[in-house]
């Protein structure tokens, strides 16, 4: 029999990688979408401007077509873990060195990066920021920041980013979450895992479906009264290809619910095993489907000497209009 990569839930696990889309771009494609973007920039001066962002899904029409068949394709398979374009053009010289610190990585050189990764979300939805995290930046940066190295946030490096669904905590939560690694020299891994629907046992299933779980907010969001801590169910959606939401630090049982207890461990117990490591490396984008896998990122010692990873994120919804009573009015993007 042939081995069919048909990219449903019921894959067998050699096929488990069909589910890690990779495009490389040939060097022609990379330089026009750099050209892309780089015009926008010149046209919108920055990477956030409100007009460049409603405009983005329009602009990038004008994408090389390989890349807009390998978005789309993310866009409508509902069992994507990964969707990575990989040979993007980053100039290491004029970008100069990684900053010390997010707030110091709004660059002018990093711009036109920003643009790209707006660019290439736009074919899969609509970019939204958080009041609470990186000043309400639409275009946020990872770095790893001295001070920061054990933090359970994304600037940490000596210790393993436990994985998370980004922003677990809050209803308003991407559906994709992009990262562009400007530079990533040494190959540190970001790190996926999924539910394997078949392995769950249905009561615990049954469990995980009802609102008896604690999502607290992350540790990335500077909240000024103090987390809230909603009653969530981790899973939801169809049994066979559930929608996940979970953060392996910041999720608890409800008080006294000893059954929620244990299948919030037997989870835990089960992405901790699925935890696969994907490489973005230098100049590729990757876009996480952030209801299929929770993500993390490896352990790595930083430098801080200029040359330590750098990446840029933009968090993504299919449908803004989804986010509206997060945010304060319909013009903006930014939710709190
Ligand atoms: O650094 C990475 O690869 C992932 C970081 C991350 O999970 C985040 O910033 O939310
Ligand atoms: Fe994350």
């Amino acid at each position: 029999m042939t081995a069919v990569a048909t990219a449903t839930p019921t894959l067998p696990d050699h096929l488990a990688d069909s589910r890690h889309h990779v495009l490389d771009l040939t060097l022609r494609d990379a330089r026009a979408a750099h050209a892309l973007a780089a015009s926008c920039l010149e046209t919108y001066k920055a990477a956030d401007d409100r007009r460049f962002l409603d405009e983005a899904p329009v602009l990038a029409h004008e994408l090389p077509l390989p890349v807009r068949r390998h978005l789309n394709s993310a866009r409508r398979d509902e069992a994507t873990h990964v969707t990575v374009i990989r040979g993007n053009v980053v100039d290491q010289a004029a970008l100069g060195p990684t900053p010390a610190h997010w707030s110091e990585a709004d660059t002018e050189a990093s711009q036109v990066y920003g643009c790209l990764l707006v660019l290439y979300a736009a074919l899969l939805g609509d970019v939204t920021g958080w009041a609470t995290q990186q000043a309400g930046r639409l275009v946020t940066d990872i770095l790893p920041s001295k001070g920061f190295e054990t933090s359970l946030i994304s600037a940490s490096s000596e210790l393993e980013l436990a994985w998370h669904t980004e922003d677990a905590f809050s209803p308003y939560r991407a559906d994709w979450v992009g990262l562009f690694a400007l530079r990533n020299a040494a190959e540190v891994p970001t790190t996926v895992a999924h539910v394997d629907a078949r392995r769950v046992p249905e009561r615990v299933r049954a469990v995980l479906s009802e609102p008896r779980f604690v999502a607290l907010p992350d540790a990335a969001h500077e909240f000024a009264d103090g987390p809230a801590g909603d009653l969530v169910p981790i899973l939801e959606g169809h049994p066979d290809l559930p929608v996940l939401r979970i953060d392996r630090d910041f999720f608890r049982a409800r008080e006294g619910d000893a059954e929620a207890a244990g299948a919030l461990a037997w989870i835990t117990a089960h992405l901790d095993a699925n935890l696969t490591d994907v490489v973005v490396p230098t100049g590729a984008v990757c876009f996480v489907d952030n209801r299929n896998v929770v993500h993390g990122r490896r352990r790595f010692r930083a430098g801080f000497d200029g040359g330590d990873r750098w990446l840029k994120r933009v968090n993504l919804v299919r449908d803004l209009r989804r986010t509206r009573p997060g945010r304060l009015d319909g013009a903006t993007r930014v939710i709190g």
